[in-house]
């Protein structure tokens, strides 16, 4: 299985965001994380639509936004004009899933639909051949840096069952609390594409922190898992 890791901005120095992602797009990521946060759905606010435009202006990465927020439908076009790829949004905070996914299609982008750690795969199941993406979040989301709740990784292997069983082409994310020694439990259960901010942002250099993660999931010898 192809894993790729997709670095998340929340983290990142914002005083040199362009040396960053710079940083990560050298050490061979093509996707960035973007983290939008309502102060409502979470108890924090972060990112909005001109953190996502700079980004646009400044790389090619696919930016795989996050929105953590009330109400997802009314901001996706805001995101569509400021540059995202890719909108994933909460199950817990949509009563009409089906008409946000088609609306998030019918403007041109990638959908994916994301659960918090308590809600069951059941939830998302219905609506998982239409989207592009089920985002697992293996913290309860609001703030980085926190610990990796390992309770999720049935639900990602119950994810990646089913999408391998129905050979739909639908990425498993997961986003929380990933670093060289969970990221091998997240990718053995299934998940392809790994979401890290503390682990890639934090201390030391951010390419030595990629290949840290990447050594840890396929092994230093390549040998993969
Ligand atoms: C959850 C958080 C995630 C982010 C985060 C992960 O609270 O908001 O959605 O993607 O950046 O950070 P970390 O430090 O756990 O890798
Ligand atoms: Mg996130």
């Amino acid at each position: 299985m192809n894993v790729k890791i997709a670095p998340s901005i929340l983290s990142i120095d914002f005083a040199r965001m362009a040396e960053g992602v710079a940083e990560v797009k050298g050490a061979g990521c093509d996707m960035l994380h973007v983290d939008v946060m309502d102060g409502h759905f979470v108890p924090n606010i972060s990112i909005g639509t001109p953190i996502v435009s700079s980004l646009r202006k400044i790389t090619d990465m696919k930016l795989d936004t996050h929105l953590m927020v009330n109400e997802p439908r009314k901001m996706v076009k805001w995101f569509r004009d400021a540059g995202s790829d890719i909108v994933t949004f909460h199950i817990e905070a949509e009563n009409e899933p089906e008409k946000t996914i088609s609306h998030i299609r019918d403007l041109g982008m990638k959908v994916g639909l994301t659960l918090n750690p308590l809600t069951p795969f059941s939830k998302v199941q219905p609506f998982i051949e239409k989207v592009d993406m089920i985002l697992i979040m293996s913290v309860n989301p609001g703030f980085a840096g926190q610990k990796f709740i390992r309770d999720v990784i049935p639900k990602v292997r119950m994810a990646r069952d089913f999408v391998d069983q129905n050979k739909l082409p639908v990425d498993i994310e997961i986003d929380g609390g990933i670093t060289p020694e969970t990221a091998p439990l997240a990718v053995r259960a299934g998940a392809n594409i790994l979401v890290a901010g503390s682990s890639v942002f934090g201390q030391g250099k951010i390419s030595e922190n990629i290949q840290k993660l990447l050594n840890a999931i396929y092994g230093v010898s390549g040998s993969g898992l």
